[in-house]
């Protein structure tokens, strides 16, 4: 194993701390942290431990890779790989908690059965007592509905391991089932850069040095992609303007050299003011719209008709003058990029947002440039076997009739030919579909990498179609409000645990996940779970279960990896990756750069007659946002402190961020009576969350913000007032439409 390099290694760990510590808004370093044992000046020892590659399997743009020290088998601590230029030897305030995460003594430590569901008296059982109740529920779902469309799994991102996709395997092996798909986090998006573009792909993150100007449009990454923030401060010191387009007046915001704040779901009105003033000022890449572009000429026609500035401006709240400015500015300084936010597109008109951006930066000439686009996300690097995922029903295997598999965001099985297929069911309408479903009824829920209770929508629905389910079995790391709603907890490993790979929507890197300890306690990882409850399966019912009984997990990672995936990262074999993290060798940093596109025309469609076939406009025309039925309008965006329900139940977390907050505009506060820190009600027609004001004129009048997490110690739930209204787009590429989670309406009172 190669050694670390003492000095900068040890730099960039206690960079990361400090740089942590000082983006902590609330509370202080936490005691002890800064000075780990053994890291103190000139007693470092890098021999003296034993380093592991992992890389952090969340849901998010920065899939650090990190560099695990270990003594005596036992993590001491982590940093930031120094290998990746994208890492750069620091993590994140989270990742630096992975440790305490591993060792946490709240941990699921065996397998537990509880007597009734939220009754909270749970009994230790055994691996095999588990698997052998859970069979029997299996088999008997089977013989009472002659299929097993009454077995449902709902996953998405607790963990996007590759190995991780073997649960959906684990599913396919015991035959057709009903399946959750679609995802909450960007399916408009998706979709509308499949409309115009063909397919999603961004250009590499750390182009961005050379873009001369930079609209971070509805996406934070101050607190969401922290280790994009370098590029962009390079790119402003080599001379570049940064602005930020954002309701809420956010960390990044701060750092920005101008910033917007705009009317909630209104981007799409300024995006086609700023395309009407490009076209004015004579602006447009002619070039670009002419011989690389189809509908260019309808589209301009629809902004000479329909859009002004003066109208865009009335609409988002944002003066013609700074809008005109903006785009003359935009313009001339070649490259230019936007970073789409996925924030942005959870509204019902998300995805013709996203259009009219695209239209806007593509007009102005950004498109496969460096520096330039309209960046989104990618999967790119995501071309690995599933060997995990791909598992054949058994013989026999009754399911759905007459309709392909389920979609998924990373469907890379292809769509079924089978007679028979899997039901799909919308992730984002949780509680309805299992409340709606019949012929035959879902019965019995596995979960696993998901945490609905608090992550999904309406709350208290969700309530209503649990108690509808007979059995829920939950494969966690801890005790969240999911498992006390579960009949059965399984332990799983963390990454440290655990052998996978893992690779980023985002940037270019490839991580190696490498087991590093022993699994703690009794926890397997997803894959030895599938095997066995397989053997549970053959034992009651031979042939019941394709999945392999028995599995090296080892093994089966480096099954994942194919001559593809080693060609496109420049590595003979997968053991490569023990020497660091690699990048995809890119024959450009910018996305599209050939200007082939993946659309039906091979073009640009400024003009989509796809788009226009699933339902809505060909052009990227004007939308309107779902209309207000309460006083404010409420965002739960995403926080520093935790990755959706992970982290801030993790003992040096509580200390960085305790308490969550509503965030109120001093003069609606005000008017209401609420002074700073007083506890009041957040409520509407579905529920209410009781929590402590905070007030800051970062947040627009009319408008609420509390930013999601899980507090172990608290109630705290912010999907008690979030509903499951559908975004515009998402269906085509990801199985079902997004979420509208950010066109949202409380009130909010004193108590
Ligand atoms: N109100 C509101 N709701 C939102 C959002 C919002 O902004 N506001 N954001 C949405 C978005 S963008 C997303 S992506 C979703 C995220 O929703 P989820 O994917 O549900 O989010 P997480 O909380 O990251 O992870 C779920 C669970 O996975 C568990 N887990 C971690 N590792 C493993 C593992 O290896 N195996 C297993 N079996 N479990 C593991 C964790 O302990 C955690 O409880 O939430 C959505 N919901
Ligand atoms: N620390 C941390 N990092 C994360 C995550 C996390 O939970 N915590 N989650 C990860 C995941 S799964 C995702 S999807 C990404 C999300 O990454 P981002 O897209 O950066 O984050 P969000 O918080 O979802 O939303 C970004 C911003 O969108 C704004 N917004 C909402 N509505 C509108 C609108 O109508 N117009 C405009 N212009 N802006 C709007 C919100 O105010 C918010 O500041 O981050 C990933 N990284
Ligand atoms: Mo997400």
């Amino acid at each position: 194993m190669k050694k670390l390099e003492p000095v900068s290694s040890r730099r960039g760990f206690l960079k990361g701390l400090l740089s942590a510590g000082v983006a902590g808004t609330i509370g202080g370093l936490p005691s002890g942290l800064l000075v780990p044992q053994k890291a103190q000046a000139g007693t470092f020892d890098p021999d003296a431990y034993q380093i592991f590659r992992n890389a952090c399997p969340r849901n998010c743009y920065d899939t650090c890779s990190i560099k695990t020290y270990v003594k005596d088998g036992v993590v001491q601590f982590v940093e930031g790989a120094p290998e990746s230029t994208f890492t750069k030897g620091a993590l994140c305030v989270k990742g630096y908690t992975y440790p305490r995460r591993l060792y946490s003594p709240d941990r699921v430590k065996y397998p537990m059965i509880q007597d009734k569901r939220g009754s909270g008296n749970w009994r230790r059982i055994s691996w095999e007592e588990a698997m052998d109740i859970i069979s029997d529920k299996i088999l008997d779902i089977k013989k009472r509905d002659g299929s097993l469309l009454g077995l449902g799994l709902t996953k998405y991102s607790g963990n996007f391991g590759i190995t991780n996709y073997g649960v959906e395997g684990m599913m396919s092996s015991l035959g057709y089932t009903t399946r959750f798909v679609g995802t909450p986090c960007w399916p408009a998006g998706i979709d509308a850069q499949n409309y115009d573009l063909g397919d999603m792909w961004c250009n590499d993150p750390e182009d961005m040095v050379k873009a001369k100007y930079i609209i971070i449009w509805g996406a934070n990454p101050a607190w969401c992609s922290m280790h994009t923030m370098k590029y962009i401060y390079e790119a402003k010191s080599r001379g570049a303007k940064v602005v930020v387009i954002d309701p809420i007046l956010t960390q990044t915001a701060a750092k920005a050299d101008e910033y917007w704040q705009i009317k909630i779901g209104t981007d799409g009105a300024l995006a086609l003011g700023m395309a009407r003033h490009l076209l004015d000022l004579g602006l447009v890449d002619n070039d670009f719209v002419t011989n690389h572009a189809v509908g260019f000429e309808e589209f301009a026609d629809y902004l000479r008709e329909n859009i002004t500035v003066e109208w865009a401006s009335e609409i988002c709240g944002i003066p013609a003058e700074n809008i005109k400015a903006l785009t003359e500015e935009f313009a001339k300084a070649k490259p230019a990029a936007v970073w789409i936010g996925y924030g942005m597109q959870r509204h019902t008109n998300g995805g013709a947002m996203v259009r009219a951006i695209d239209a806007f930066v593509a007009m102005s000439g950004n498109i496969g440039v460096e520096g330039g686009g309209a960046r989104y996300g990618h999967l790119r690097t995501w071309g690995f076997n599933y060997h995990a995922m791909i598992q054949k029903q058994p013989e026999g295997s009754v399911g759905f009739v007459g309709a392909t598999g389920p979609k998924g965001e990373f469907d890379f099985a292809g769509e079924s030919t089978a007679a028979y297929s899997d039901r799909a069911y919308n992730i984002n309408k949780t509680a309805q579909e299992i409340l709606d479903s019949k012929d035959p009824e879902l019965k019995m829920l596995w979960i696993s990498c998901k945490n609905p209770f608090a992550q999904d929508f309406d709350r208290n629905k969700l309530e209503k179609a649990f108690d509808k389910l007979e059995f829920v079995v939950s494969v966690e790391q801890f005790f969240t409000e999911t498992v006390r709603h579960s009949d059965i907890v399984l332990p799983v490993t963390t990454l440290f645990e655990e052998w996978t790979v893992n690779a980023s929507y985002w940037h270019y890197w490839l991580s190696l996940n490498e087991q590093a300890v022993k699994p703690m306690h009794e926890a397997k990882c997803n894959i030895e779970i599938a095997a066995l409850l397989s053997k549970a399966m053959n034992a009651k019912e031979p042939g019941s279960c394709t999945f392999p009984q028995e599995i090296d997990a080892k093994e089966w990672m480096i099954k994942e990896f194919n001559q593809g995936i080693y060609d496109l990262f420049g590595i003979n074999s997968w053991e490569d990756l023990r020497n660091g993290p690699r990048k995809a060798k890119l024959p450009s940093s910018a996305s599209w750069n050939t200007r082939e596109f993946m659309t039906p025309s091979k073009k640009y469609e400024f003009k989509s007659e796809l788009c226009e076939q699933n339902g809505f406009n060909a052009l990227p025309k004007y939308v309107e946002v779902r209309k207000p039925d309460a006083p404010f309008k409420l965002l739960t965006p995403h926080v520093q402190f935790a990755l959706h329900s992970q982290f801030v139940n993790i003992d040096w977390m509580e200390n960085f961020y305790p308490e969550p907050f509503v965030y109120i505009h001093p003069e609606a506060a005000k008017e209401k009576g609420i002074k700073d820190l007083d506890t009041v009600r957040v409520f509407n027609k579905i529920g209410e969350v009781v929590v402590r004001a905070k007030l800051t004129d970062n947040v627009l009048k009319d408008c609420a913000v509390m930013y999601e997490a899980w507090f172990r110690k608290l109630t705290f739930n912010v999907q008690n007032v979030v509903d499951d209204c559908a975004a515009d787009m998402g269906a085509m590429k990801t199985g079902a439409p997004g979420v509208a989670l950010h066109d949202q309406f409380v009130d909010i009172v004193r108590v």
